[in-house]
């Protein structure tokens, strides 16, 4: 690159890669011994998983000797605890490629979701056995339409609360898929983002199949050795029903080699002509524009649109829109430019790029997911917030503004779950409730409150059943149901703990409900004021528990619910009144009350008196009173104001200061203990005329006399 701008970046970036690099070289050790999704089992990963129907086929590719024997394949879901063996499948060994390759076929009575895969051989005389986290997503059926969750530049570690944060709220919106556009972690040597990857993404509680592809980040420190280590290929192509993803790779150069796209019209060749073909990509085609209108053939007319890696590559550029064109891709997503970028080209290709969800943000924008439907016949839908157009930046899904619990469990040990959902996106939401309930009774016996959802599907676990429903949840909305066998008369359990904060009340309330679950915790409180008076009764009828969504943890299910709210406290407030309140599900209610002596009202005597003279007007407070005051008084701050000067008995009298010493006549006084003041004021004398001698008269006169007589006698 010529631009001596880049160079500057460049050499930056290398101090930077550098620095962490050393930073890291203890910990680089401990990368070397973590969890390699690629080994042995090359295929599905968590970061590619295999996108199959129920009766269908996926395929499984694993590094094996040409011996080994005796196959076995499980899959297993966590969220549902069900694990189902694989009977039917075949497989061949490729000895040039010391790769086993393998079709399953999923089988017809399962559950649809997400699972785990686990494999197993014999191989001289020892059985080995592998497993493969949220690598393998079960549809019912071939989808008519894919709602594609969007999100980009998590740079792990850092963004590491973000994408935990992202998927908890996705896994309610439930999204056939999730993409993430590249800078997945930050720089390729950190470990730490690798173990956030491991923890968070690939053996996290996802319960979408999650689609990752590189960016720039993901090359740089170590050109992207650990990426295709923990990640998998720079590029691929997957295939699911009439939806095609084709990912590539944009390098730290910002742009994809000739050679990937030679690759990715192999693919497309291969797909049948009325598919949806949706290309994946780090950094964007486009960098600014909506409507665009051109031809690949006229590269030149659209460099001004296009992103600056690509418009100092144009042929390049010219290459990968003849593709776009020429084999209809509906869909383009990207990252990288840490903002929104939304174009129609040609009126029917769709370039969509995202804001970070993790990354640094610049002004205005904020950590967000995308949603995009996407029809089997190409139509592509995507959402927005508060009624904006895509292109009407920023209007993608702000990232913690959708928050959940399902309680008391929902695993299938009680016969009641309940879901709070709070959704404080401007967007309505139909997310994918699941409860899962205790299977000992028939399923008759359970009802919900308090009104069943318009469709519902029950499956039974074995032991449970497992309750699925979609419901619409409009805009800035708050919803609830609860799914029971119990007649529950029992109020919930609240434990109050109620302290002084930085400037207000901080009250810590926790609350349990044995049956059905709370339902909310409100508060109402009073305040009395100093000089007795009380305040109307103040209600906060819904406080949202605290939910663990974080790196460290995730929390979906709550036995326990916490709340924390922080109560302003206005000047002058003796106490507080409070009765803090928790229901659950089905209406049953108890109380915590009590006061809180916010201030311990003291008082202290303040006398102040005038010298020479009383009987002095001033004001404190905006109240009048007269010298020599005395009075007791709450602790505080009072300013007085006396005159400047005064008039008794004819004479003025001007301020002249106080007994300690302060000079203004007007002050604030610290009433913090017994304290006597005196104001001095001082008399003024009337102004005397001066008094000239009056030998000075006399001497004037002589002289006087005696220069007109000596200008007599000159005249003469
Ligand atoms: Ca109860």
């Amino acid at each position: 690159m010529s631009n001596p701008t880049i160079k500057v970046n460049n050499r930056f970036c290398i101090f930077i890669v550098a620095t962490i690099f050393f930073i890291n070289l203890f910990s680089f050790f401990a990368v070397s011994q973590r969890t390699i999704a690629t080994d042995p089992i090359k295929y599905p990963l968590p970061s590619l998983p295999a996108l199959c129907v129920l009766n269908g086929l996926f395929k499984v590719v694993v590094k094996a000797p040409s011996s080994a024997t005796n196959w076995a394949f499980t899959i297993y879901s966590n969220t549902y605890g069900l694990k189902y063996d694989i009977s039917y499948f075949v497989g061949s060994y490729n000895s040039s490629s010391g790769l086993w390759s393998f079709y399953l076929k999923v089988p017809s009575n399962i559950i649809p979701g997400l699972y785990s895969l686990k494999l197993s051989y014999t191989s001289g005389g020892i059985n080995y056995s592998y497993k493969q986290p949220n690598s393998v997503y079960v549809f019912e059926d071939y989808p008519k339409n894919l709602l594609i969750a969007h999100l980009s530049d998590t740079h792990l570690p850092y963004g590491a609360d973000v994408i935990a944060r992202a998927i908890y709220e996705l896994n309610l919106i439930k999204p056939s898929i999730l993409i993430i556009t590249g800078d997945f972690v930050d720089i390729g040597v950190i470990a730490s983002a690798w173990d956030y990857a491991w923890s968070i993404v690939f053996n996290g509680s996802s319960k979408i199949p999650i689609l990752v592809l590189p960016g720039n980040h993901d090359h740089s420190g170590d050109d992207a050795a650990n990426y295709q280590k923990y990640c998998g290929p720079l590029y691929y192509n997957l295939s699911f029903g009439k939806f095609h993803f084709i990912a590539m790779d944009t390098r730290e150069l910002g742009y994809v080699d000739i050679d990937q796209l030679k690759w990715a019209e192999s693919v497309l060749k291969n797909i049948n002509v009325d598919d949806v073909k949706i290309f994946l990509i780090h950094h964007p085609i486009f960098g600014t524009g909506f409507s665009i209108t051109g031809s690949w053939q006229n590269i030149n007319a659209l460099v001004n649109y296009l992103y600056y890696t690509w418009a100092s590559n144009t042929p390049i550029a010219a290459e990968f829109l003849r593709l776009v064109e020429q084999y209809n891709v509906r869909l383009v997503l990207a990252g990288h430019i840490h903002r929104e970028q939304f174009n129609i080209y040609n009126g029917k290709h769709i370039f969509e790029t995202i804001s970070p969800a993790g990354g640094s943000l610049p002004v205005g924008v904020y950590w967000s997911f995308r949603l995009i439907n996407v029809s089997d016949s190409g139509d592509v839908n995507i959402l927005t917030i508060g009624g904006k157009t895509p292109q009407d930046s920023p209007s993608a899904y702000p990232i913690g503004m959708l928050s959940y619990y399902y309680t008391p469990r929902n695993d299938g040990s009680t016969r009641a779950s309940s879901i709070k959902i709070y959704n404080n996106l401007e967007a309505s939401i139909n997310p994918l409730i699941e409860f899962i309930v205790n299977g000992s009774i028939p399923f008759n016996k359970y009802n919900f409150y308090p009104y069943p959802p318009s469709n519902y599907r029950v499956f039974d676990l074995g032991g449970r059943y497992l309750v699925q429903f979609r419901v619409n949840i409009p805009a800035k909305t708050s919803y609830y149901i609860t799914l029971t066998s119990i007649n529950d008369t029992i109020p919930p359990k609240i434990y109050a703990n109620v302290v002084k904060g930085d400037g207000g009340l901080i009250f810590y309330v926790n609350a349990t409900d044995d049956s059905v679950g709370i339902k909310c915790v409100g508060l109402k409180y009073q305040f009395t004021f100093s000089n007795g008076s009380k305040s109307v009764w103040y209600s906060i009828d819904d406080i949202p528990p605290k939910i663990i969504a974080d790196k460290t943890l995730t929390l979906y299910s709550y036995d326990l619910l916490k709340y924390e709210y922080k109560l302003s406290i206005p000047s002058n407030v003796l106490n507080i009144t409070y009765s803090i309140i928790a229901e659950d599900f089905i209406g049953n209610i108890n109380y915590v009350n009590g006061t809180f002596a916010y201030i311990t009202p003291k008082y202290y005597t303040l006398t102040i008196d005038s010298s020479p003279i009383s009987g002095i007007q001033f004001t404190m407070a905006g109240s009048s009173y007269t010298t020599k005051f005395s009075s007791s008084l709450l602790s505080g701050n009072y300013t007085v104001n006396f005159p400047s000067e005064v008039v008794v008995g004819g004479v003025k009298y001007v301020f002249s200061g106080w007994s300690d010493g302060f000079t203004g006549s007007t002050r604030t006084i610290l009433l913090n203990s017994d304290l006597t003041l005196t104001v001095y004021y001082k008399a003024e004398t009337p102004t005397q005329m001066v008094s000239i001698p009056s030998w000075i008269y006399i001497v004037i006169s002589i002289i006087v006399i005696v220069a007109i007589i000596m200008i007599i006698l000159r005249f003469r």
